[in-house]
């Protein structure tokens, strides 16, 4: 693994800063992507105690160079997520980002990463799009010597030596967070023992984001005899698909009492196709709508009585990733999986909550 040890004191300090700001109510807006053909820095190597703790940001030529692949542009959560990446991956904190953007495809992941394999960047992070097919890839980025960093949706190889430490959302417990708001809502509302037809939003086949959230919901909904699941189909967790596949299960079934979307953009073009049919939908509504990722616009769904219920899913990754490579930079341990903590937001907490969110 190499090293740079330059102004590390200096960057955990910005760090720290970049951490509080990540995470608190005023994330800082996206800066602009660092240009793909910025190079790598030689592996020079400046003395720990050369640059002086004080000191902002360390001279050109020293900063960390990561090569980031994202998933892709598909929804209000990855907008947060590349905002997130790009305001903490900065040259004031001592990073160079190299940001690729998928498309939603794999493929692309794969071109990204060899890219960065080529360019000899310190760190690669990767939101993988599906959880398979990067055993070879990696293998590649191992045997170059680069560690990676897999960061919200998980990846399935079959060693894990192939990359270095993990953070995300526990998608099954998202699932199951899902159901135990549904069983309590019908529960209060003396709905407890009546027959419930449900059909599902699913998010990209294959990414962790969906097997969590479908298999979590699954396991836990097989408790009660009294719901049937009437179909899943994925709607690619972009709003306009979300809007097209409920259209058909509305043309289909004319007896659906929950929609869960397996994220929050489906749930609105969900919303928009129960409107356009006649029906209503949210707490006052004919069709209860649960959703995943909790983003802003969500709570206003909520507030306009839209949407029941966002389980939240948190975005703010940047500086999460730049404190594992902080302690990778010192030689230091990192956790292997880091889950990130959750909430469950329904309708009636959202008019108080709203205020308080970053994302
Ligand atoms: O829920 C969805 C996005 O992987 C957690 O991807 C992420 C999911 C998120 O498109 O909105």
């Amino acid at each position: 693994m190499k090293k740079k040890l330059i102004g590390l004191m200096a960057m955990t300090a910005l760090l720290t800063s970049a951490v509080l700001t990540g995470c608190g109510s005023s994330q800082t807006p996206a800066t602009t992507a660092a240009p793909a053909t910025t190079a790598a820095p030689a592996a020079t190597e400046a003395k720990t105690d050369a640059a002086p703790a004080t000191t902002a940001a360390p001279a050109a030529g020293e900063n960390i160079v990561v090569g980031f692949s994202q998933v892709g542009a598909e929804s209000d959560w990855r907008t947060a997520n590349t905002g997130s990446m790009k305001s903490t991956f900065t040259e004031a904190n001592g990073y160079t980002l190299i940001f690729d953007d998928a498309q939603q495809k794999q493929e692309n992941q794969l071109k990204a990463v060899r890219n960065f394999i080529q360019q000899d960047v310190d760190y690669i992070v990767i939101a993988p799009v599906t959880e398979t097919g990067w055993d070879t890839v990696l293998q590649e980025a191992k045997d170059a010597g680069i560690p990676v960093v897999i960061v919200d949706r998980m990846i399935d190889v079959s060693d894990d030596s192939l990359y270095t430490a993990w953070v995300g959302s526990n998608f099954l417990q998202e699932g199951y967070d899902a159901v135990a708001w549904l069983e309590e809502y019908l529960a209060a509302n003396n709905r407890g023992d009546e027959q419930i037809n449900i059909v599902t939003l699913q998010g990209t086949i294959g990414s962790s984001a969906q097997i969590g959230r479908t298999n979590g919901v699954e396991e836990k909904m097989a408790a009660h005899g009294n719901w049937t699941m009437l179909a899943r189909q994925t709607g690619e967790f972009t709003q306009a698909k979300g809007q097209e596949v409920m259209e058909s299960f509305l043309k289909t079934y004319d007896d659906i009492d929950v929609v869960i979307a397996e994220n929050d953009n489906m749930a609105f073009g969900a919303i928009d196709a129960v409107k356009a049919a006649g029906k209503t939908c949210g707490p006052d509504g004919d069709v209860i709508i649960i959703s995943f990722d909790a983003v802003a616009a969500a709570f206003d769904s909520m507030i306009a009585g839209d949407m029941n219920v966002s389980v939240e899913c948190n975005p703010l990754h940047g500086p999460r990733v730049a404190e594992i490579i902080q302690k990778l930079e010192k030689g230091e341990p990192v956790d292997k999986i880091a889950y990130v903590e959750e909430g469950v937001y329904p309708a009636d907490t959202a008019a108080k909550i709203k205020p308080e969110r970053a994302y």
